[in-house]
């Protein structure tokens, strides 16, 4: 969706109790504007701003990242962030507002905005400025495990890219008890996991796979796996094993699975 218009002069506006779920989708220079109902983004990218009066707003493994002063303005709203990053301010009144495994990002102070009545829970995130990001956080904040801050090593901000570099903290920060990434490792805050194994079986990291990847395999990997052997899972069911080293055989040999 992009460049739409509704009332309000948003792209999307509701006023009833609709829900409204985007998936694997992109809002694009355009704001939303509800009320009531209950809006869900599962990755999806919003380049526009949220305005919300009432109802839920959740966010799983997406991204806000408008161009403008706020990227959600709420009140009297549920808010659920999970995997989220949110690239820019909030503004909460009355709002209930969770928040886990999830980056919050920008350079304006404070990044959260809270002017009455709202109750922020968060942990597992990265907030910018740590519980400083926050305005009133004596009072609105209950703060869990896992907050970090600092800069999350965006791949290129300033253009919009969101993505993680290989030396942001955000990489496996996230809480170890929920499911894990798709490289099996613990996961990452924010919308974007970083991949730690590009080339599944090449542990030697030389770009090749052959005997050096399945000797390295066999001796550290299947009887105490560690980091290093992420990629050693080469069939991807998150367990290194015997047949790990069928599949990365086969694979050498170019056999067809
Ligand atoms: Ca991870
Ligand atoms: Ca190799
Ligand atoms: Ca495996």
């Amino acid at each position: 969706m992009s460049d739409n218009s509704s009332q309000c002069g948003s792209g999307l506006y509701y006023d009833s109790n609709v829900q409204i779920n985007f998936i694997n989708s992109r809002i694009g220079n355009d704001n939303i504007d509800g009320a009531i109902g209950y809006l869900s983004l599962q990755n999806t990218i919003v380049d526009g701003a949220i305005y919300c009066s009432s109802g839920t707003i959740a966010l799983d493994r997406s991204l806000i990242s408008p161009v403008g002063q706020y990227c959600l303005n709420a009140t009297n709203t549920q808010i659920l962030f999970n995997q989220a990053t949110i690239a820019n301010n909030l503004t909460l009144t009355n709002c209930d507002v969770q928040m886990t495994n999830s980056i919050l990002w920008h350079t304006d102070e404070p990044q959260i905005i809270i002017t009455e009545g709202t109750v922020l829970e968060v942990d597992y995130s990265l907030l910018q400025n740590g519980l400083g990001s926050i305005s009133n956080y004596e009072s609105s904040v209950d703060s869990g495990p896992g907050l970090i801050q600092g800069d999350p090593l965006f791949v290129d901000p300033d253009n919009t890219n969101f993505q993680l570099t290989a030396d942001s903290p955000c990489i496996d920060a996230g809480n170890p008890d929920v499911p894990h990434d798709s490289d099996c490792t613990v996961t990452d805050l924010g919308a974007y996991s970083f991949s730690q194994c590009p080339d599944p079986g090449d542990i030697s990291g030389d770009g090749i796979l052959n005997v050096i990847d399945i000797v390295m395999i066999v001796n550290h990997c299947i009887m105490d796996f560690t980091d290093e052997c992420v990629c050693a899972d080469v069939n991807g069911d998150c367990v290194p094993d015997i047949l790990d080293i069928v599949t990365i055989i086969n694979l050498i040999l170019g056999n067809t699975l």
